[in-house]
């Protein structure tokens, strides 16, 4: 399969791991729209969040702890996170990753 995500998950791509769990890995965005900028993802391809809450709950579920926990590390005082799915959406990707945005303000409604 030719995802990106799965080959930076297999070691064949670069990429700074922050959290290597059993199910779960992030890393930081390689185009950061904010300060910070982290990705959050299941190890299993999965091509957007509503399959993963379909398929492996437990995960998605991980997905927003190591949220948390990073963003408690990074002492964001708010942060955003965001699934963008379908290319509509501006989802470029299609393995399910949830966007760890901080450092800065946002506005609403989102661009
Ligand atoms: P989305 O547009 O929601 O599918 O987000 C995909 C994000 O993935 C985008 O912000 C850029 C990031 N990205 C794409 N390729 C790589 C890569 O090889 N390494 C890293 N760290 N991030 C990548």
């Amino acid at each position: 399969m030719n995802c990106i995500f799965c080959k930076i998950i297999a070691g064949e791509i670069p990429a700074k791991l922050l959290v290597d769990s059993n199910h779960v890995v992030a890393f930081p965005d390689l185009n950061p729209v904010a300060p910070t900028h982290i990705l959050i993802l299941p190890k299993r391809h999965v091509e957007n969040a509503a399959e993963l809450a379909e398929v492996d709950p437990d995960a998605l579920k991980e997905i927003f702890k190591v949220a948390k926990k990073l963003a408690g590390e990074l002492n964001l005082p708010g942060y955003r996170t965001v699934f963008n799915t379908g290319e509509a959406a501006g989802q470029s990707v299609f393995h399910a990753h949830l966007h760890l945005l901080g450092g800065r303000s946002f506005s609403w409604p989102p661009g």
